[in-house]
């Protein structure tokens, strides 16, 4: 019968519903084979959640070019009228898998473009920059905004402790904890490459850009008290309101555009272009279209293809590469590390991983490989059988001019490479006053939540440093309701 239930190994099961057991209440048999397989295989079915972004969703799609931006890059899968497949993945940073969607946090926005050169990742934020300007501070960063290790509580002190001692943080904390910290849902906010990244066209010229896609659905938020009330009544809002919104028909869509700064500009701007805390005005580098990605297909299998899916910033196709931003290269060690850990060894050979042209590489074997060369072809290089070889012409490797003597230390060159200016520009020309009240509003949970009182001095300070009025504000604020009241600030997820 071809419905009959076999083992992993294809034999035919004798019973699904009763162990073998000596007699009927007697002891089990330890060579009932197909229970222990059953209950072993059922031990093993979760891999580690991610050790950031852990809760999202996604979904596959395509990219389609609609403009000409040949001019700045040689990549096919932005060349006129191409035509790609994408896989994208939306997130929260903190929360763990089963954390809510609409805990205020930062959201991950990453697109897998399978192109013909190979796989191209961009993997982003729904905000333009970032907390830290050095991966090196990344981990305490995450400890600081994850769990206290003895009660295994979130903890406000521990949040801002850090954030105030670490002031490059202040311009990503100000979107967190504005109207950007809780879209409506994935499909009305934007997405951002937040790094600068390199182009580099046929003729071997390169450029310095940002990626933006903007959402053809709006971009709307939630308010935070109804953002509790979703949190409760239905933690998975966000993946719910995608894969319904998919599965209705309803694409949503993005429109990807980018800045584009002339190489040689990046020396001489008022401000490290390449400082990942740092958004580049538009007055000076207007946004620039590239075409539009479509989500238009729900995952068959949210484990298989959301789940094991590894996303990582060192996936760059000829044409595009990556900047002098040290976030950005300790990124690039960081990603595949994580996914040999949390999927394995051969992650890439996994069909949502793997790329959709052809691999011709020495690598083999490892832990779980399935895809093996012929007997015959050669295994290592240089080899005198016709093995693969290297094209330097065909990768078109990104490059820039390095200063030279190893130090450790944050560009200071620029005359506006401080931390304070453009939080304080998107307070007070970008947001408006109801914004504004409502970020207000926000802090004084959040300051109210404070019990070290050398940390509540210092968000107050940090706050004043991003304008004097809000400091005013919010010192007035939690004087009058009492600055330690100690209790539970609204949930703060964490960004990354
Ligand atoms: Fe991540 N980040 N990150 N990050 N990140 C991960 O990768 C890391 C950073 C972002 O949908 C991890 O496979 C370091 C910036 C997204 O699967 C990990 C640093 C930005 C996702 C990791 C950063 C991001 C991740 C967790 C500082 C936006 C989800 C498991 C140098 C521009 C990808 C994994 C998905 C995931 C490390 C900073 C976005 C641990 C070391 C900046 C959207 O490797």
């Amino acid at each position: 019968m071809t419905n009959s239930l076999t083992t992993q190994t294809g034999t035919p099961v004798e019973s699904n519903e009763h162990s073998l057991t000596a007699g009927v209440d007697g002891v089990t048999a330890l060579h009932d084979r197909y229970l222990v397989e059953k209950l072993a295989q059922f031990n093993r079915e979760r891999i580690p959640e991610r050790i950031v972004h852990a809760k999202g969703g996604g979904a596959f799609g395509t990219f389609e070019v609609t403009e000409d931006v040949s001019r700045y890059t040689r990549a096919a899968v932005f060349q006129p009228g191409t035509a790609t497949d994408t896989l994208q993945r939306f997130s929260s940073v903190a929360g763990e898998q089963g954390s809510p969607d609409t805990w205020r946090d930062v959201r991950g926005f990453s697109v897998k473009f399978y192109t013909a050169e190979g796989n191209y990742d961009i993997v982003g934020n729904n905000t333009p920059v970032f907390f830290i300007r050095d991966g090196i501070k990344f981990p305490d960063f995450i400890h600081s905004q994850k769990r206290l290790p003895g009660s295994g509580l979130r903890d406000a002190d521990m949040q801002w402790d850090f954030w105030t001692l670490s002031p490059e943080s202040a311009h990503q904390v100000t979107y967190l904890m504005g109207d950007r910290g809780i879209p409506r849902s994935w499909r009305q906010m934007p997405g951002f490459g937040s790094h600068t990244y390199q182009w580099i066209n046929a003729a071997g010229e390169q450029f310095w850009v940002k990626y933006h896609f903007t959402s053809n659905q709006g971009n709307a938020e939630i308010e935070a008290s109804e953002a509790e009330i979703i949190a409760g009544a239905d933690a998975d809002h966000y993946r719910r309101d995608l894969y319904e919104a998919i599965a209705a028909g309803n694409f949503p869509s993005w429109d990807l555009h980018v800045q584009v700064m002339p190489y040689e500009d990046a020396k001489t701007y008022r401000f490290n272009p390449f400082d990942l805390t740092k958004i580049w005005p538009h007055s000076d580098y207007p946004l620039i279209k590239v075409g539009t990605h479509t989500l238009n297909r729900n995952p068959e299998n949210f484990f298989a293809e959301i789940e094991q899916a590894a996303f990582s910033p060192a996936n760059t196709v000829p044409g595009i590469s990556i900047s002098p931003d040290k976030m950005l290269m300790a990124r690039i060690f960081s990603y595949p590390d994580a996914q040999r850990y949390r999927v394995g060894t051969n992650y890439t050979e996994i069909p949502v991983n793997a790329p959709k042209n052809a691999t011709h590489n020495y690598s083999q074997d490892g832990a779980a490989r399935h895809g093996f060369k012929p007997a015959g072809a050669p295994v290592y290089a240089p080899n005198s059988f016709g093995g693969p070889v290297a094209d330097a012409a065909a990768a078109g490797e990104g490059t820039w001019e390095s200063d030279g003597a190893l130090v450790r230390a944050a560009a200071t060159l620029h005359a506006e490479d401080d931390d304070f200016g453009q939080p304080g520009t998107l307070y007070r020309e970008v947001l408006d006053d109801a914004a504004r009240a409502r970020l207000l509003e926000t802090l004084t949970g959040q300051g109210t939540a404070l019990t070290v009182p050398e940390i509540a001095e210092r968000f107050l300070q940090y706050w004043t440093n991003v304008d004097a009025e809000l400091g005013a504000r919010l010192r007035a604020n939690l004087s009058r309701s009492g600055e330690t009241a100690n209790e539970a600030a609204e949930p703060v997820g964490v960004p990354e």
